[in-house]
């Protein structure tokens, strides 16, 4: 399979570190330096347009697309955070391959750095671990295979609680149906 990076060049410093992630992660799954490709585009807002090109060649099993857009450097922040995120879905539904979310929005550039392999995670490497399990999905479905169900699986409300530091019990309460007469 073979993947494309696509990077948003402005706050290029940082948006190379989730150009670094994103690699790890592809690399991690064993494709080699012939299977992925890295494409620099001016801005964020470019982002969607650049995957809408790659993927309608066709070549490309998962489209990971990296930025950083800081609320502070633009007051259009709203705009090219929107629009990168809506185009790039948009590109996903129309071609059916799996492009990903990699644009870090932060208020601050500090917030950006922790997300660019900081304190908080690698906003590259996730999306291109994202677009990995995507176009693992999309060839398993087109052969003809069945949906895998992950042993890691959590119920919506353990996820809930997990996110939301409720406890399990709040969580479920009030989505527990009544047990019907086949259950007693
Ligand atoms: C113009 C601009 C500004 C002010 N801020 C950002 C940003 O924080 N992150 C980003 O990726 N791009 C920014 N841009 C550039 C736009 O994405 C785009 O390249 C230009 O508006 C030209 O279409």
């Amino acid at each position: 399979m073979r993947f494309a990076i696509i990077a948003a060049r402005f706050n290029e410093r940082i948006t190379q570190r989730l150009v670094a992630g994103a690699l790890g992660a592809l690399r991690a799954a064993r494709l080699g330096p012939d299977a992925i490709e890295v494409h620099w585009v001016p801005g964020s807002f470019e982002l969607p347009q650049a995957a809408g090109h790659l993927a309608a060649t066709g070549r490309f099993a998962g489209i990971v697309c990296v930025g950083v857009v800081i609320r502070g450097q633009t007051p259009h922040f709203e705009h090219i955070a929107r629009e990168a995120a809506s185009g790039i879905r948009q590109v996903a539904l129309e071609y059916g391959v799996p492009a990903t979310f990699g644009v870090i929005t932060s208020l601050t550039e500090e917030q950006a750095w922790a997300r660019a392999g900081g304190e908080v995670g690698n906003r590259g490497e996730e999306a291109a671990e994202a677009a990995l399990q995507m176009a693992e999905w999309v060839r398993s479905i087109q052969n003809g295979g069945a949906a895998t169900r992950s042993p890691k699986r959590q119920s919506a409300a353990a996820e809930r609680a997990s996110r939301g530091h409720v406890h399990l019990d709040q969580a479920t309460r009030g989505t527990r149906r009544p047990l019907g007469p086949r259950y007693k």
